[in-house]
């Protein structure tokens, strides 16, 4: 009996477990159902209307609507401003998106932004980032200035507050909060998302940081179980600027009720049909009518309906201009990658070589041989570098060992040759300073000759001198000088007897006269 008892216990309290669950789960995840709710959003295009009003909402102080966003506070020192459903929400959960931005060319900028849900509207002018302080309701405050100087903001936080606390603005709120994260949502380059969810009595905040135009870039930014705020109120987005200023702009306030399944009943559903295209009807005939007054205002801007085609681009022209577009960015992402693998290219490249290059400088030194380390290219290295490389080598170490064998054939031929010289020098090998030596002697015998020709024309040049000298001549050429004198000697008596024998001829034929 017990056992079982507490078998049954066990189901029913995961049973319990699961239904708490199931209700704590974000409406996204579980099966709800979400209805847009039209009176209580604005969005881009004809966001606000020619007359500048914002259809189902209220805008005031420093406010600007235009067809495109809400400038809730302008970028301007002390501007103050907010915009408020007309009027009160008809279901208990909901669900808001807000697409926002908060830009200045400030890197600090004030004041900030604030969504709300209370039951009263608050003021266009008030102390709260331009609403009312003293609220009843929840604020969901995206405070860009950092008042208590503690460097954690920009900061997003939720504050719930029962209309008798006046916010602590020298403290950012942080002794009132329920929760809150550190965001800094100011000068994205897309704009940045708030999606507020409050379902079951469970409040989250999930923030888009803009940084991608992904609708699905949301990340968790607060999640508050246990909040009980006031049935039937108002929303509204406010915001204000300080002596730092910023523009916040919204473009989206899109707000969906969140029922649970099967709450919502066809005759309702019915109603609501109704109702809508009957409000279509009204803002169609009230377009018509603003339609033939501006007619009426402008008659020379006028233009017939075919002129005003040419302002609007066809369905083919659309999906041309998107598909040229989409292809642009395919085109400006490849070039980017392209730059990319460019870069890892000549990195790598880079890389390569350093690596060759310490390889190259950690081989020991070459063997002996004198062969000399081939440099190494300093770019790229490939396979056929490198067998090139290797094939070079070789072809240089044959050469060198080919010169080696020449110039050791040189030595050997050398050798023989000192050899032969010094054991015969005149045998076999007639070399050219053998010749030499031999013109040489001869020449000396030549020269001693000349020296004794010359010695011999001196001694015969003094042989009247001296007879005695000319008896000791050594040579035969000596007896020729002898003969030549005796002979002379001999002709000198001849001519003298003869003149004698002349001048006794001459004295006798005188006689006779
Ligand atoms: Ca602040
Ligand atoms: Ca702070």
């Amino acid at each position: 009996m017990l056992p079982t008892f507490c078998k049954f216990l066990a189901v029913f309290c995961i049973l319990a477990w699961q239904t708490h669950a199931t209700g704590n789960l974000s409406p996204g995840a579980v099966g709800v159902h979400r209805r847009f709710e039209y009176k209580y959003s604005f969005k881009p295009p004809y966001l606000a209307q020619k007359d500048g009003t914002v259809p189902f909402w209220e805008y005031g102080g420093n406010a600007i609507a235009s067809s495109e966003s809400v400038r809730v506070a302008p970028s301007l020192r002390s501007q103050k401003g907010a915009i408020w459903t007309k009027s009160q929400t008809t279901f208990d959960w909901w669900d808001v998106e807000i697409v926002f931005r908060v830009t200045g060319r400030g890197r600090i900028g004030a004041d900030g932004l604030a969504f709300w849900y209370t039951t009263e509207k608050g003021d266009y002018n008030g102390p709260v980032f331009g609403s009312s302080d003293r609220w009843n309701g929840l604020a969901i405050i995206f405070d860009s200035f950092d008042n208590d100087n503690k460097h954690n903001n920009p900061y997003i936080s939720a504050v719930v507050n029962d209309g008798t606390k006046q916010y602590d603005h020298t403290n950012d709120g942080t002794t009132q909060l329920l929760s809150g994260c550190l965001r800094d949502f100011r000068n994205k380059p897309f704009p940045t998302r708030a999606r507020i969810e409050y379902y079951n009595n469970v409040l989250t905040v999930l923030i888009h940081n803009g940084m991608t135009n992904n609708n699905d870039d949301y990340e968790l930014c607060l999640r508050a179980d246990n909040v009980v705020l006031p049935k039937n109120g108002f929303f509204g987005v406010s915001a204000a600027t300080g002596g730092l200023a910023d523009d916040h702009d919204v473009f989206h306030f899109l707000t969906s009720s969140l029922h649970a399944a099967g709450q919502v009943n066809d005759a309702q559903k019915v109603e609501n049909q109704e109702k809508l295209t009957q409000e279509y009807k009204e803002y169609q005939d009230k377009l018509e009518k603003q339609k033939q007054e501006y007619k009426k205002d402008h008659p020379d801007e006028h233009k017939d309906d075919e002129d005003w085609e040419e302002f609007y681009e066809s369905e083919n022209q659309r999906e041309l201009r998107q598909i040229w577009q989409g292809q642009s960015q395919i085109a400006e992402h490849l070039r980017e990658l392209s730059r990319k693998v460019d870069e890892i290219i000549g990195r790598q490249e880079t890389t390569l070589s350093l690596v060759s290059r310490n390889a190259g400088q950690a081989l020991p030194p070459p063997a002996a041989g004198g062969v000399q380390q081939p440099a190494l290219p300093t770019g790229a290295v490939s396979r056929a570098d490198v067998d090139l490389l290797l094939t070079n080598q070789n072809v240089l170490l044959s050469s060198i060992r080919e010169i080696r064998q020449l110039v050791g054939d040189i030595n050997v031929r050398t050798d023989n040759i000192q050899t032969n010289q010094k054991h015969a020098p005149t045998a076999q090998i007639q070399s050219a300073g053998y010749d030499v030596q031999t013109l040489i002697a001869e020449m000396r015998d030549g020269m001693n000759q000349v020296k004794q020709g010359i010695s011999h024309v001196g001694q015969r040049l003094g042989a009247p001198q001296g007879a005695a000298q000319v008896a000791n001549c050594p040579t035969g050429n000596c007896v020729g000088v002898t003969l030549f004198l005796s002979v002379t000697v001999v002709q000198l008596l001849l001519v003298f007897i003869y003149n004698i024998f002349k001048n006794r001829s001459e004295a006798q034929a005188k006689k006779f006269y």
